[in-house]
């Protein structure tokens, strides 16, 4: 999500290929034989397949929006962040949505401890609209689909904590105009089926 949200903000075009992870297409593992999404392939054959580093490819590229971070600490102080999120965060995440499925990992544990990395991130929003400046970055973009993610396994925990500015940072997220764009479904692409692949971006 967070790969088509930066490239949908940086106005690049491509051709859009949904999979299926459970029938993974032979041309996609070709590309990129660990299987996960997603995976970019740009005209001369590179492959980027990590969503981060699809993210710096578009908005590298073109940045209307001004998601690049200005200046190279405040570059460094977001990949950190963002690393946090898909580390640590990432497993706590799994760990509740997915209990059991990770040894030694319960939901509420989990839970409580994904919740610590929330508060820090709602004590950043109180004092600017966004986690690394007073304007939507890339961090605000890489994280909020796994906040997402989170809040979604029990909304109703959720919206109890006293995490308001980070409610507030995630509606807005949720409703700008190019996450709705990035969620937006796309018919599955098989092999030779020219007619499910999309201009996207
Ligand atoms: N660090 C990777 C993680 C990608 C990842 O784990 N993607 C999941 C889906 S969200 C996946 O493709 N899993 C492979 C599978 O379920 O077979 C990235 O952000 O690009």
């Amino acid at each position: 999500m967070r790969a088509r949200m930066a490239i949908l903000a940086s106005g690049q075009r491509c051709e859009l290929r949904e999979v299926l992870l459970r029938d993974k297409p032979p041309e996609f593992l070709a590309a990129s034989p660990k299987g996960t999404v997603p995976v970019l392939v740009e005209v001369d054959g590179r492959v980027i397949d990590e969503s981060l580093d699809i993210m710096l490819w578009a908005l590298r590229r073109s940045d209307p929006e001004r998601w690049l971070p200005a200046e190279g600490d405040e570059t460094a102080a977001s990949l950190a962040l963002i690393a946090r999120c898909d580390g640590e965060f990432k497993r706590h995440l799994d760990g509740y949505k997915y209990p059991g499925r990770l040894p030694g990992l319960d939901a509420s544990s989990s839970r409580n401890a994904g919740a610590g990395f929330l508060e820090e991130l709602d004590a950043r929003l109180a004092t600017r609209a966004g986690l690394m400046a007073d304007r939507t970055t890339l961090a605000d973009i890489a994280i909020a689909p796994f906040v997402r993610q989170f809040a979604q396994v029990d909304r109703d925990w959720f919206d109890a904590q006293p995490w308001r500015h980070l409610a507030g940072w995630l509606a807005e997220r949720l409703q700008s105009p190019v996450f709705a764009q990035a969620m937006a479904k796309h018919p599955v692409w098989r092999t030779n089926s020219a007619s499910s692949a999309m201009s996207f971006g």
